[in-house]
Order: C-alpha cells, then structure tokens, then sequence
C-alpha cells in the first residue's frame, strides 16, 4: 500500500485553500529521480491544528538545560510549566558521590494572580536564596515561561543580583513558550547560554586522556547514554562531558578540550557544536548510536576519524563481540518483526535515527517526519567537521543563522571538501530524506487529522509517536511505541538497546489485545467504498 498524489490531493482537500497550500509544502512523497526534493519546515503550525510541537520553554529547560544534574533548574512561573516539565522525558542520571544530584526535584516560583500584576521579582530572588539554602549546588538556571516576558520580569537582573550575593553562577533564560515556532528556539537558547556561562569555564587546559571526546545531544533517555559510555570506554575512548544526558555543570564547564565532539542529535545542539569549532577549534562528527547498523557505522567513523591502528583494531573487535552476542539473539525477533511497516514520527532527529533500529530488526518506514526539525535535518547539508580554526582567525567559518539560506552552502571550496570527504566519509551529513524509500511519505509537523487519514490509507503495523498521537493509533487497533520517553522502558541505544527495543515491539506485536480492537475499516465500510457501489 503506498500514498499517491491523488490520495494525497483528498487529504488536503479537507483544509481551507490558504491551509491547503501551507500544508502541501510540508509533506512529500519521496521520488529520488526530482532529487533534490525539498520540504518546508521549521515554520510556525497554523492555529487550530493540533500539533504535536512543544514551546521554548520545552526546548531550553526540559531538553537541553533540565538534564544537567548538580544544577537546580527554577521554572520561573505558573506552576504547570515546572510541573509537566518534571522528569516526563526520563532522561535518567546517577547521583555522584557528593549527593548533588537535584532531577528528583521540581522548583517552580508558582506564580500566582498577584505575582503577575505586581510583578515576580521579589519572589524569584527569593527563590534563588531558599534554593541555596537547602541544596547547595553548583549552579542554578532560570528558565521564563511566558506570562514572566509578558510582565516584562528582568529575570537577568535577579540573575547577577543572586550570583554577587550567593557566589555560584545563575544564569537566567529567557526561553518564554511564545518565542520561536516550536522547542528548536528553545534549543538554541539553551545552547548560547551553556557557551556563554559554562563551556570553557573549567580548569583544564588540554585533554585529560587519549581520546578524548564529548557526547553532544544525548540525553540519556531510559539509559541511553550509559550504553553508549558502555561500548565508548570498552574501545578505549575517554568522555569529558555529556550534554547533556546524566551531564553536569563541573563536567561541562571542561567540554573545551575535547579532541572531538560527537553529535548525536544534531538538532538540539548543532548551535554549541558549532561555536565549539569556531572558538576552541573542536571538530566534530555526526554520530547516531540507534540501531545496530549505525552503532557500527558510528564506532568505525570515530576509529577512522583518529586514524589510530590500535583504535580501528580495537573498535572492530568489540563490534564483532558485540555482534556475536546480540545476533542470535536479534535473529528471534525478526522472525516475527520481518515484513512489518511502521511510521516514524518524532521531534528532531528520531524520526530518522529510529529507522535504521527499525531497519536492523526488517521493519520497513512507510512515513517519517519530524514534528520541528529544520530542513537541514530533511534534506541534509554539507558539513566539514574538521576545519581547524582559531579564535583570532579570521578565517572564521560562518555561523548558521536561520532562515537563512547560505545554510545550505559549503563553508569551504568544493576541492577542498573533495579531498577532505576521502578522508572522513561522515563529513557529508545526511538528512532523513536521503534513506527514504520512493513512494513513502515525509511529513513535516503532522497533526492529528493527517495522523488518521494516513493510518487509513498505509495501516502500518506500529507507529512511533509521542503522547499526544500515541492514543489516535492505538484507538484505530494499532500498537503505539512511544520514542520520546520510550514508555517507561529503555535504553534502546547501542547494542544492549536494540535488543531491548527488538523485545518490546515484537511484544507489542504479538499482544492478543489488539484482536479485541476493531479498526474502522474492518467493521464498516469506508466512505469511498461506499462511494464506488
Ligand atoms: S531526547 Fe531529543 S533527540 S533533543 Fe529533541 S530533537 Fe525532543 S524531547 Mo522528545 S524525544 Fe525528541 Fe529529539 Fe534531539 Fe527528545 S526526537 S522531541 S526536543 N528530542
Ligand atoms: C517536549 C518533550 C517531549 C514530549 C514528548 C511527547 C519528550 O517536547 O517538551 O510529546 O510525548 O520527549 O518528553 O518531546
């Protein structure tokens, strides 16, 4: 079963024409000879379509800035933004010996009616002082939500007022939900503020071990990232920071001497990665440790980056252990997930990083979007992780400042990429739409009615979803795995993770409940069924 354009035409036909014409730019049925086909993306949702995007606050607290551990994070505002914000991700981290471990905790200043009129200065100053008090840590951050921008709370003010008077760093946020279209401003907020107030700020001075690396963009959901550490420190590899899965301020604060940062999701933290290059001369490398495939994929490119015999030898070694110990494994499961079609719709980077898990196990993506990615993240971009530069050059490789599109431009002659592409086959980043097959559809910021509709006509038999379209599916008899927080279950990275994940969609399959759920179309009649008697 495929969508056509003819299916595709019905679908939008529902839409008022100026909502029509908005909506076609974001969806594209994948056809590799109009390459290259282009989405938009990145633009704000039309009101009155339920979207599954979230705000800036989700973006800069709950995602970037939230997993930091010896930190306590202050939602600055009414208490629901903390509140939905309190560890619904399941970015997990262990508690250091020095017990400054605060995730368990949700700080909000839980604003009222009066805090809005007179203003919430005084009370988040207050905050700040009771937050010292009782916990002591390293560093606190304040994330604005949006009633504090619309009241105007100089939250940076309260910010260096605190840190004179208490003497560790606050940094303050402005991440109110209005700003942007989705969480990706979010990010980037996040993003410049850790360069500004964090990154750099450590002691070190050169790279503590060989091999020295950061994870950037792994947030440690379920347990992922202590897979990844797992398999990083079996080959030899040291990590200095983690942003910002199970991170911290103390570890991020050294993330500067780094030989090489890996970037696991590129949306998130792009930004940082970048100015990293640009102010410490780091390079970096797009990584992604979903899928067996792409672990392997990930591991030999990281060997090959340092060039090292040992290392490459050493990488192939734990891959072949690995694989040995997991493959038969694996093996069982595909026996029942073979043939199987899924969709993958999720925030920035799952929607194609979990392909390729899906892929390992012989399930095969008919549709994948993502709810806020850019359309670098589509239709990839040429990159070159490797230019070394230093901070006085003047040779300083642009920045990427959206919409803007010298995006898409080499930052360095094409000879010059030619010859650095030989060395480094991952200095050319892809973007999703590359590994879809002709015929399936890509979806940008797909809302709840083209949920339904493409259901109907592709009837996938698992959709990868978030919780606000987990239950459409579900409703229509068809099992729904949560890729955000992976419901309650995890990790799926790395090698231990796609065995885990192997186990919970082949049990998903194999539910008898499902036969209890009658979809739509197996009871009555469709309306174009009717249509054509
Ligand atoms: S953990 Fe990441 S991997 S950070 Fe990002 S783009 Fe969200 S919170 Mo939800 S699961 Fe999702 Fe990605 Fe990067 Fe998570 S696909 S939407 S903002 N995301
Ligand atoms: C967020 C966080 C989220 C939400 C997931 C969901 C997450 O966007 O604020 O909608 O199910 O991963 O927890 O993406």
């Amino acid at each position: 079963m495929s969508v056509t354009e003819k299916d595709l035409e019905r679908i939008l036909e529902a839409y008022p024409a100026k909502v029509k014409r908005n909506r076609k730019k974001h969806i594209l049925i994948k056809d590799s000879s109009q390459e290259p086909q282009e989405i938009e993306a990145n633009t704000r949702t039309i009101p009155g379509i339920i979207t599954n995007r979230g705000c800036a606050y989700a973006g800069c607290k709950g995602v970037v800035l939230g997993p930091l551990k010896d930190i306590v994070h202050i939602t600055h505002g009414p208490v629901g933004c903390g509140y939905y914000s309190w560890l619904t991700r399941r970015n997990k981290a262990k508690t250091p010996p020095d017990g400054k471990n605060y995730l368990a905790y949700c700080v909000t200043t839980d604003m009222q009616e009066k805090d809005i009129v007179f203003g919430g200065e005084k009370k988040l100053a207050q905050v700040i002082d009771e937050v010292v008090e009782i916990f002591k840590p390293n560093a606190i951050t304040i994330s604005a939500t949006c009633p504090v921008g619309l009241i105007g709370d100089d939250i940076q003010a309260v910010a260096k007022a605190a840190q004179e008077k208490h003497g560790i760093p606050v940094m303050g946020f402005n991440c109110e939900g209005y700003r942007g279209v989705s969480q990706s401003a979010g990010h980037h907020i996040a993003n410049n503020g850790l360069l500004e107030w964090v990154v750099g700020k450590g002691e070190m001075t050169a790279a503590p071990a060989k091999y020295s690396i950061n994870i950037l963009g792994e947030y440690n959901i379920g347990g992922d990232s202590w897979e990844i550490h797992r398999i990083l420190e079996e080959i030899g590899y040291h990590v200095i920071a983690v942003a910002s899965g199970d991170g911290s301020y103390e570890d991020l604060k050294n993330a500067h001497v780094a030989d090489l940062n890996l970037v696991q999701c590129h949306r998130s933290i792009n930004y940082i990665a970048e100015m990293l290059e640009i102010k410490y001369g780091t390079p970096w490398l797009k990584v992604n440790f979903i899928g067996v495939e792409a672990t392997c994929q990930s591991l030999r490119d990281m060997a090959q980056y340092f060039g090292d015999e040992e290392l490459i030898k050493k990488t192939e070694e734990v891959i072949a252990k690995e694989l040995a110990r997991i493959e038969p494994i694996l093996e069982q499961y595909r026996k029942i997930c073979k043939g199987k079609t899924a969709f993958c719709f999720v925030g920035g980077s799952r929607g194609h990083h979990y392909q390729k898990l899906f892929e390992d196990l012989g399930i095969e993506t008919v549709l994948a979007g993502y709810e806020f990615a850019h359309r670098d993240d589509y239709e990839g971009r040429q990159v070159i992780p490797h230019i070394k530069v230093d901070a006085d050059s003047k040779n300083i490789p642009e920045l990427h400042v959206e919409p803007d599109p010298k995006f898409f431009k080499l930052r360095i002659s094409p000879e010059k990429a030619e010859e650095l592409k030989k060395k480094i086959p991952l200095s050319y980043y892809a973007g999703m739409n590359v590994d879809m097959k002709d015929g399936h559809v890509i979806i940008d910021d797909m809302n709840h009615f083209e949920t339904e509709e493409f259901i109907r006509i592709l009837k996938p038999d698992i959709f990868a979803s978030g919780i606000k379209d987990k239950y459409i599916p579900h409703k229509m008899g068809i099992p729904s795995k949560q890729l955000h927080n992976y419901d309650y279950s995890g990790p799926y990275a790395g090698f231990n993770g796609a065995v885990k994940f192997a186990q919970d969609v082949t049990a998903m399959f194999t539910n008898p409940a499902w036969n209890f759920i009658a979809p739509p179309w197996k009871g009555k009649p469709l309306l174009e069924g009717q249509l054509q008697k």
